[in-house]
């Protein structure tokens, strides 16, 4: 570098910091910071406070802070398509940078609207496209996750996070464990010493601060202080395998999480055949290639007791779950028959089954009260592959947390995307063919590729891109192979 180059970087570095250096002192003059002893929400007396919600009275501030929030995404070399403030005091300042920056915006509404559309998002989404989040103070990361996961659930993609201030109680590191990196214009640190060496704080103050962020660490000391190993082990993703071994692990998924594993298929067949010869045909053809067989009873013209019996010993003689994808929908009492009686006795032979959520909880307890004994296991319906699915992010959202209430009996989801962090639970996803498109009635294609790695799902569907195939199983293992690579990069990218 020229030394005229040298020069005007280490202008801009002194500029920049006498830039933070007059926001810090102005924040404390209008009181955004406070010192004395605060009661915090979770009970905590607190030395320092924090109150940005005051900056919107002081417009020459607020623009300062927006454009300083957006250099250091920019200094960062943070790559974003939209902008998302995390309600509500970083509303304003994520209006101001796409307004001056020209990007556009998203908010996220905290309650869904009882009418109307009930988004939990404003504004319009393009699936893949990736958002910056902007925040006022970051303490445990937990408010910049919890809109990164909302608006991850509508497809959109989350990699930085842009804050004002960061308290530097654990929230940057918990955040890179989610695979989000978080940028703070200032930290605790500095805005202690400026606030020190200007004379607006003495000693004891900045000291009582500094213990009470040392002793108020929010992401466990096992994840943020252990060894590097232990440290990286938290970011990187678990295989299939590792999943398995999980002491919460439901049996069921388990046993398929292992058998993945073992015969390297992430691939399920959806066998929409008609007739129960041609069926068995197909289980017995590509039964060495998938980890699950998906059916429908109930498009079979001649379904018998037999083909029940004859679909089990061909899972055995393969290593496959069966999955009958009646999607259950009515009430517990309804459902309990459903399952267990009538022509089809499906849950004497079908390993998992599948519902929806939305008659409530009662029908996964109709089905638990079948199911559970048996060792059978259950999916939820968060979100559908048709188009126009009334499935809202509001909806997959309280269908996880239905789930994540019956770990004895639902082990996973049908989804169009990861929707849960618990590695415990095993997304299935359909709509799979190596071609985007539909099928003229409401059905839509994503790739292999793009569910496995980049929407994180654990396995993909496959009906008519290997029923209708001239050649089914050269059209299946293509389909495996393909599964499986996205698998092995998406392992080989956390690393
Ligand atoms: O959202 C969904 C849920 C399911 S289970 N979308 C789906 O397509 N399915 C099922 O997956 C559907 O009933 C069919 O059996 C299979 C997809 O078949 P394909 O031929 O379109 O691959």
């Amino acid at each position: 570098m020229s030394s005229a180059a040298q020069r005007s970087v280490c202008v801009c570095a002194c500029r920049m910091e006498a830039a933070l250096r007059a926001l810090v002192l102005q924040l404390y003059d209008v009181q955004a910071v406070k010192f004395g002893q605060f009661k915090l929400k979770s009970g905590l007396t607190s030395p320092v406070y924090f109150d940005l919600r005051v900056i919107i009275s002081h417009p020459e501030l607020l623009r300062q802070v927006s454009s300083l929030l957006y250099q250091c995404a920019e200094d960062a070399g943070v790559r974003f398509d939209c902008v998302c403030g995390v309600p509500y005091t970083a509303l304003p300042l994520a209006t101001i940078i796409c307004s001056t920056k020209n990007y556009p915006m998203l908010i996220r509404r905290k309650e869904a609207k009882d009418y109307g559309t009930k988004r939990l998002i404003e504004g319009n989404i393009r699936p893949g496209d990736v958002c910056l989040i902007v925040e006022d103070v970051v303490t445990s990361g937990g408010s910049v996750l919890e809109t990164a996961q909302v608006l991850q659930a509508e497809g959109l993609k989350v990699t930085d996070a842009v804050v004002l201030l960061d308290r530097e109680q654990g929230g940057g590191a918990k955040l890179a464990a989610e695979g989000i990196s978080l940028h703070p214009v200032i930290s605790i640190s500095t805005l202690l010493s400026v606030l020190l060496s200007a004379g607006r704080i003495d000693q004891a103050t900045c000291s009582s601060v500094e213990s009470f962020v040392q002793e108020n660490q929010t992401f466990k000391a096992g994840q943020e202080n252990g060894s590097t190993a232990l440290k990286k082990k938290k970011c990187e993703e678990l295989s299939y395998g590792a999943r398995a071994a999980l002491s919460g692990a439901h049996p069921l998924a388990a046993r398929l999480l292992r058998l993945m594993e073992q015969k390297s298929s992430n691939l399920c067949v959806s066998a929409d055949v008609t007739s129960a010869a041609e069926l068995l045909e197909l289980a017995d053809l590509l039964g060495p290639l998938v980890c699950a067989l998906k059916t429908h009873v109930d498009i079979l013209q001649d379904f018998s007791p037999e083909v029940g019996v004859r679909l089990q010993e061909l899972a055995e003689k393969h290593n496959f779950l069966i999955f009958e994808d009646r999607k259950f929908a009515d009430i517990g009492n309804t459902v309990k028959h459903q399952y267990e009686g009538g022509v089809y006795q499906i849950s004497s032979w079908a390993h998992i089954v599948n519902a929806h959520a939305v008659p409530g909880p009662g029908v996964v307890e109709g089905l638990r009260a079948v199911g559970q004994s048996l060792g059978r296991g259950c999916l939820l319906i968060a979100q559908m592959s048709s188009q126009g699915s009334l499935a809202t992010a509001e909806y997959t959202q309280a269908v996880v947390k239905m789930a994540e209430g019956y770990p004895d009996f639902v082990f996973g989801f049908i989804s169009g995307s990861k929707i849960s962090s618990k590695p415990e639970f095993v997304h299935m996803t359909p709509g799979v063919q190596m071609q985007s498109g539909g099928d003229g009635l409401g059905q839509q294609y994503t790739s292999p590729d793009e569910v496995i790695r980049s929407k994180g799902s654990d396995i993909i569907i496959v009906g008519r891109g290997i029923v209708a195939s001239a050649d089914r199983l050269k059209a299946a293992e293509e389909y495996r192979k393909a599964g499986w690579e996205a698998y092995l990069s998406r392992l080989s990218a956390s690393s």
